[in-house]
């Protein structure tokens, strides 16, 4: 079913992937208006989208997607006929020390938002579309020559994060079922690209090949994820949400299995070619260390529904992106070093400052 999605609800737009899908919709047409609800959270970063800020369709809040009476005023204010909720703790190795925050805010957030749409919108759902954003973890793991998670494989998942987004999930699925809210869900496989925080494997790597610090590969680094470039899932995405039919989930996912040591051996010669090094030179870095806890092997993604119901393809091979990747990281080196230092928490701060309104009130309007 078309959907016009014209006032978005955008939650965790000042992440990875939520800051490339909103400066990707702020630029189609019709023009969305778009409100980006993000709690600014260790790896909310507000200077993602520092060249859309000033963009009078887009609005940023900060806010917790747990906040009930926040969600209420905002649908009050703003009608909106759209949710795409992205926000999320989304790091497995945070999950494995801390579960009970990602069930909070995974598992908590998501029925917030469920219930705070399913009550603005109950006098009609028509032309109204809550969109989640998944991920292939919910599937579990795969052996090798094991058939690729199909939408209609069996969750399983394994980290305390993986379940918390299958819970997620689920929930989405029941208030379709009990409520007739319409709803969709895309799982996708692992994404990489400009802008991710240097917690996850590419931009870590990257951080420490360049700082020449040890690269942490865990067990014999025998693991394999699909890989996808950030762009290709936004492109997904946006086709699902305009095209997709409601009720329905897609699997999204990049055709491009790779073990991490082959990938981190990639990487290092990518950034040597880069930095003028001798070849090989980064390889001496690599360290097998110990193993993440219940690491699943292997995942791998059959996107079969989403290519031929959507024409959807991943556009970007895995050696343009992972070039085009490092070329942003060492350009971007200011980038990475407001992270290291914490400079980019007090962002917020030195934007907003000004404008910050009293309790109970919304604050960090940008306009
Ligand atoms: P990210 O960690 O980079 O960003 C998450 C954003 O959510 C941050 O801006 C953070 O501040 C915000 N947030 C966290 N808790 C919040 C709360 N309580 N209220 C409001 N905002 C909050 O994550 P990402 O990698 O961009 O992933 C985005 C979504 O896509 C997640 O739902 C994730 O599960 C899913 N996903 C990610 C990948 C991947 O490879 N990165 C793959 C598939 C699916
Ligand atoms: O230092 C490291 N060394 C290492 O060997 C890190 C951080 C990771 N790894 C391994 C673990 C995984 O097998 O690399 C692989 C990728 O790890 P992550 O970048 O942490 O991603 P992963 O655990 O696969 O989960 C990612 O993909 C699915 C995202 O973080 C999730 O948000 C998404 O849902």
């Amino acid at each position: 079913m078309q959907t016009a999605a014209s006032r978005i609800l955008l939650t965790g737009g000042s992440g990875f992937i939520g800051s490339h899908l909103t400066r990707h919709l702020l630029a189609s047409r019709p023009q969305p208006q778009i409100v980006n609800l993000d709690l600014l959270t260790y790896c909310g970063n507000l200077s993602n989208l520092e060249d859309c800020s000033w963009q009078p369709n887009y609005r940023f809040v900060k806010g917790d997607i747990c906040d009930e009476a926040l969600l209420d005023q905002l649908f009050l204010d703003h009608e909106f006929d759209t949710v795409i909720h992205l926000a999320a703790e989304s790091h497995v190795d945070r999950s494995i020390v801390n579960p009970l925050e990602f069930v909070r805010t995974n598992v908590l957030g998501t029925a917030s938002l469920l219930q705070a749409a399913r009550n603005h919108w109950k006098s009609s759902y028509a032309g109204k579309c809550f969109y989640h954003v998944s991920t292939d973890e919910v599937f579990g793991t795969l052996s090798d020559g094991q058939e690729a998670f199909k939408e209609t494989t069996p969750y399983s998942p394994r980290s305390p994060y993986a379940a918390s987004k299958a819970a997620s999930d689920h929930l989405v699925r029941s208030f379709q079922e009990s409520f007739g809210l319409p709803t969709k869900v895309s799982n996708c496989s692992n994404n990489y690209g400009p802008n991710q925080f240097p917690e996850k494997l590419i931009p870590l790597c990257i951080n420490n090949i360049l700082t020449q610090k040890p690269i942490p590969v865990y067990g014999r680094g025998d693991n394999i994820r699909d890989w996808l470039y950030v762009d290709d899932h936004v492109t997904a995405i946006d086709l699902i949400l305009h095209r997709g039919r409601v009720g329905e989930t897609y699997n999204i996912g990049g055709k491009c299995e790779l073990r991490n040591i082959d990938l981190v051996r990639q990487l290092c010669q990518a950034m040597d070619q880069e930095l003028g090094r001798p070849p090989a030179f980064s390889e001496g870095l690599i360290r097998f260390v110990e193993d993440r806890q219940g690491h699943d092997y292997r995942y791998a993604v059959d996107c079969s529904k989403v290519c031929l119901e959507l024409q959807w393809q991943p556009s970007v091979s895995f050696a343009q992106g992972l070039r085009r990747t490092v070329q942003w990281y060492l350009e971007n080196r200011k980038w990475v070093e407001e992270i290291t230092s914490g400079a980019y928490q007090t962002y917020y701060e030195r934007q907003y400052s000004l404008k910050l309104a009293g309790p109970g009130q919304i604050k960090g309007s940008a306009s």
